[in-house]
């Protein structure tokens, strides 16, 4: 052998050793895939979708691709495409392969070639275009570049086809195909087609410019593309949570800098409401627990208005300080930071950690706001008036707490009477149904398992908790016998660790004021005990729609889009005679004890929805548009959902 073909013979021998490392890798990933997606349930099967998106926003935020596009195509596959300068295709010295392959088949390859620009990503960190891979039965990409089109293609993971040249081509991008795999998706392949827009809408909202969109290609009728973009960023995100509101100022407050490397974008508006709306999110990672962007905001906020205050002798000289709480009743604030390395921590690695930027956060925000309040002397006056009505209401709402805990209105011990607990003290097997009506309350009774499952009735609509002070709330005697079921306390006695059951259920009737009272409780739940919603305890009921009766059998179809669908399908396969009967069950009521344990609470065979903080949140929205001051988005709503309306009310 010459020296070059030994050389050739030491290099063959390399890459099989390298191909097995890289297989042995993605193997590792389709071994066990819940560490690499957190689980292959629904939320695993979406999560792919924004390791790929991820990649694109990167690429647009260091200023190169201007437009992401994303498919759902017609066999629940996805197409991502963006305008950029496309995965680098050429031989790296190192492996040998294309750029683009390392991407695609070796675990912790990153997108960053070259460095520099922030890696956006959360949770993998943008390096997770491999487990994509290895988890999709096919995957294709397409790069435009330098004149050409390259492509190759993967299945599970490995290489089927090596990068070549398809064609010629003016422009310049990105396109990834990919289908997840079933044999590791098993629960569902199918996307929520409104899951993944609200979450493309986001992005655009957090990446100020970003032209974004949304395909839904499995619609065979009509065009479902949905086109996101905003000039304003995440200012134009406060007037969207605030459409629907009445905003003490008309434009909301703006500010972005930059320090140590962290981009700090801070965006807020005070509406006459009580309450707070506060999202925080750090490199596109919406951090529901919060961290150190959200407690420097809220420090500096305080600071500044009470500062603020004194300066403009608007509180008197021995009056207390407003609290954090005082100041933030009525304000919807957006925060987004962008760091070269979060550190993401809490139950759900959605708290940010990193304390610099704390002091960043406070210092950027607090220099503009203070700037902007003796700017505006007229609004900076609004707003500690109404921070002082606050801390009136927030001192009124605790003598009446201490008033009802002196009395142990709240104890267990004083357990509501229309309870039916259960006999398990087992939080973490108990369930507390809450039953809309007394008749529908009695069947659940009779029909539940007493030993972990407990009845709530209520009666009628709930309170309307936007619209009441604390003391009000606590007065009411339907929500007060909700908290004292659950054991958990209120306001800032809240303790979730307390909760009695850990799951709460929510049974209503499949019509408008079942709805009604869905969104009502949801309401309060998102108001008022968010903690429990954050842990997962809080589901929604799905009593059937249809209850198909032939001789001595019944079965029964699920509410949702396809149950006509559904309805016809289980009758085709009825045997022909006896003829069966359709019923349409519009209430809890219609049905006996044993049916509704059968198809709605018994553990074997129910379905029931678990209730995200994102549908409490949605409840909320939809519940102020319904029944908040402003007439005109409340008949644009109602317009806009005329049809859902009416199927609820069929
Ligand atoms: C990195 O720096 C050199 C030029 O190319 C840059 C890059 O990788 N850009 C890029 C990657 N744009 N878009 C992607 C990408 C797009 C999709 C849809 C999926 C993946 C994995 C990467």
């Amino acid at each position: 052998m010459t020296e070059e073909e030994k050389n050739l013979v030491e290099r063959a021998k390399e890459y099989d050793a390298s191909q097995i490392q890289v297989l042995e890798g993605l193997e590792a990933v389709r071994k066990r895939p819940g560490m690499y997606i957190g689980s292959t349930s629904s939320e695993g099967l979406h999560h792919l979708v924004w390791e790929i998106v991820d990649n694109s926003i990167d690429e647009a935020l260091a200023g190169f691709a201007t437009k992401i596009e994303v498919i759902v195509e017609k066999d629940n596959s996805i197409t991502v495409i963006d305008d950029g300068r496309g995965i680098p295709v050429d031989i790296q010295a190192k492996t040998g392969r294309p750029a683009v392959e390392t991407v695609f088949t070796v675990l912790h390859a990153g997108g960053k070639f070259g460095g520099g620009g922030y890696k956006v990503s959360g949770g993998l960190h943008g390096v997770g275009s491999s487990v994509v891979n290895a988890l999709s039965t096919t995957l294709d990409v397409k790069v435009y570049k330098d004149g050409k089109i390259y492509h190759q293609q993967y299945q599970r993971g490995a290489v089927n086809e090596d990068l070549k040249v398809i064609g010629e081509t003016q422009l310049h991008g990105t396109e990834v195909h990919f289908v997840p795999d079933p044999e590791i998706f098993q629960e569902t392949t199918e996307f929520n087609f409104d899951k993944l827009a609200t979450r493309v809408r986001e992005l655009a909202f957090l990446n100020r410019g970003l032209h974004i969109s949304i395909e839904d290609r499995r619609v065979e009728e009509e065009v479902v593309l949905r086109e996101y973009h905003y000039e304003g960023g995440i200012k134009s995100y406060v007037e969207h949570l605030n459409a629907t509101k009445t905003v003490l100022f008309p434009e909301p407050i703006y500010l972005e800098g930059n320090q140590q490397d962290i981009s700090v974008e801070v965006s807020m508006q005070y509406t006459d409401g009580y309450h707070t709306n506060l999202l925080s999110f750090a490199n596109n990672i919406h951090t529901y627990e919060g961290g150190t962007h959200e407690s420097g905001f809220k420090t500096a906020l305080t600071r500044v208005i009470n500062d603020y205050a004194r300066k403009q002798k608007l509180m008197k000289e021995n009056d207390d300080n407003l609290t954090g709480e005082d100041v933030r009743e009525g304000l919807t604030a957006v925060i987004s930071i962008k760091h070269p390395d979060p550190q993401f921590e809490g139950q759900t690695k959605t708290k940010l950690g990193n304390s610099e930027v704390r002091t960043v956060t406070d210092r950027l925000f607090s220099e503009h706001f203070s700037k902007f309040l003796f700017e505006n002397p007229n609004v900076g006056r609004q707003i500690v008036e109404k921070g002082m009505l606050a801390s009136k209401a927030r001192l009124a709402a605790k003598r009446a707490r201490e008033v009802t805990r002196r009395k142990g209105a709240l104890e267990i011990s004083s357990l509501p009477g229309k309870l039916a607990d259960c006999s398990s003290r087992e939080p973490e097997k108990c369930e507390l149904f809450i039953v809309e009506g007394d008749s529908a309350g009695g069947s659940a009774k009779q029909g539940r398992d007493r030993e972990f499952q407990a009845i709530l009735p209520i009666r009628g609509k709930i309170l309307n908790v936007e619209k009441a002070t604390m003391d009000k709330i606590l007065a009411n005697e339907e929500i007060r016998s909700l908290f004292t079921a659950m054991g958990t306390g209120f306001g800032g006695d809240f303790d979730v660790s307390k909760a009695r059951y850990h799951k709460l259920v929510i049974m209503t009737d499949a019509d408008v004021d079942g709805a009604h009272i869905r969104t009502l409780l949801l309401t309060l739940f998102y108001r008022y005990m968010r903690p429990i919603v954050e842990a997962g305890y809080v589901y929604i009921a799905q009593p059937p729609l249809y209850g198909v009766k032939q001789g001595k059998n019944i079965t029964y179809v699920q509410p949702g889009k396809r149950a006509e669908e559904e309805l016809q399908r289980v009758i085709s396969e009825l045997p022909a005679s006896p003829k069966p009967s359709v019923q349409r069950y519009k209430g809890l009521g219609e049905m006996d004890d044993h049916q509704l344990w059968e198809t709605t609470m018994d553990p074997e065979n129910r379905m029931m929805l678990q209730v995200t903080v994102d549908d409490a949140i949605e409840a909320d929205q939809v519940f102020e548009m319904l029944m908040g001051d402003r007439v005109e988005p409340r008949r644009a709503f109602i317009e806009e959902n005329a049809h859902y309306v009416k199927n609820l009310d069929i």
